[in-house]
């Protein structure tokens, strides 16, 4: 049987002043592809389904079709757990019910994890949420004392499943953790403030797979203990980048990297003001350009932005033609003023401030404008 192994969708990701719905609603078809040709058995989403427990209608819309077409459409059972983004209660809201319906969601963590079972009871999927230590405390109280850090609650949440699980089943955890030695991308958010001490690919032994999400570069950290990666680029490090999914065929327990084709790719491009204007194969990217022959100040800015609907930092020459630089991103933009505007364009152009008087007047016509 074929499981296929994805994570960190963060449906509601903001990006600039839009989202990334339409990136999304493409990597699902892809998805949808995928199941079909490899008439896949089951699908795994190990866990930040939503960017944050406080999305907007549009990203719960949007996993409320993935989940209608995979199980409902494609009949394929569909296993997610909540990762540090997910508010666990409502992202497995009716999850009994839903249970009845193929579509397995774990929010919260328990103690005794009942396995989804596939493929007539020979495969067993134990979905393992995200989980910090006074948690597992909390579930094991005579374990108490051996639960110091987050590694020793990984050890004893991972470890109660090996004992109690039937080892002539192909057995496969899903989980979210930061594994020691996972390298990261700017998107790691939670990883890269220090919120997500490390465990080591240790507890996951015994298992025939751990399928891990939180990490968003696809990556293998030991044998058979993988990261799928985000299906979207959601940071410019994450620009050389395959996306994708992971394919893991149960009669062997083998399992390889399916990359994926983007709506969006992310881009990083340099030249003068006029090479960039030309540049069409950028158009349809999210974009990092430097301009190296202007400062790149709100008129550049905004020409750029005609051109390229998704360019999201520009540098270039500074004022001064120093040789610093001067990043003005455009959602700074967006949140200027129209006197923030006046005051920049003065200050760029013609190194003036305005007096209380001419802003005084600049407010008065502003305010004209808006009524005509
Ligand atoms: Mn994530």
């Amino acid at each position: 049987m074929k499981i296929i192994h994805t994570s960190d969708w963060h449906f509601g990701m903001r990006v600039g002043t839009g989202n990334y719905q339409d990136c999304q609603e493409y990597f699902l078809e892809q998805l949808y592809g995928l199941i079909r040709r490899e008439n896949a058995g089951a699908v795994l989403c190990a866990g930040d389904v939503y960017d944050s427990g406080n999305v907007g209608a549009d990203a719960v819309a949007l996993f409320d079709s993935a989940a209608q077409t995979i199980c409902g459409e494609l009949g394929v059972p569909f296993i997610v757990i909540a990762g540090n983004h997910d508010q666990p209660d409502r992202l497995a809201a009716h999850r009994e019910l839903l249970a009845g319906a193929g579509l397995h969601i774990s929010g919260r963590l328990e103690r005794d994890i009942r396995p989804v079972l596939l493929d007539g009871g020979r495969v067993a999927v134990y979905p393992v949420p995200f989980f910090n230590r006074y948690e597992v405390q909390a579930l094991f109280p005579e374990r108490q004392e051996d639960i110091r850090t987050l590694e020793d609650a990984h050890a004893v949440v991972f470890g109660h499943i090996r004992d109690t699980m039937d080892p002539g089943r192909r057995n496969i955890v899903a989980g979210h953790a930061y594994i020691v030695g996972a390298a990261l991308s700017e998107s790691d958010r939670a990883a890269m403030k220090g919120l997500a001490p490390a465990v080591s690919r240790d507890v996951f032994r015994g298992f025939d797979y751990a399928a891990l999400g939180h990490i968003h570069r696809p990556q293998q950290v030991g044998p058979g203990v993988r990261y799928s990666g985000c299906p979207v680029k959601y940071s410019f490090s994450e620009e050389d980048q395959e996306k994708g999914v992971v394919l893991i065929d149960t009669e062997d327990m083998s399992s390889s990297f399916v990359p994926l084709p983007l709506l969006r790719d992310r881009r990083t491009a340099e030249g003068t003001f006029a090479e960039l204007m030309a540049r069409e194969d950028l158009k349809d990217h999210y974009l990092r350009l430097h301009v190296t022959d202007r400062y790149p100040g709100l008129e550049t800015q905004a020409e750029l932005r005609e051109q390229f609907p998704y360019l999201l930092e520009v540098t270039g020459m500074s004022a001064e033609d120093s040789g610093g630089q001067t990043t003005l991103t455009v959602e700074e933009l967006e949140t200027m003023s129209d006197e923030d505007v006046l005051r920049k364009f003065l200050a760029e152009r013609f190194d003036y401030t305005p007096t209380e008087g001419q802003l005084a007047l600049f407010r008065e016509a502003m305010a004209q404008a808006e009524e005509a």
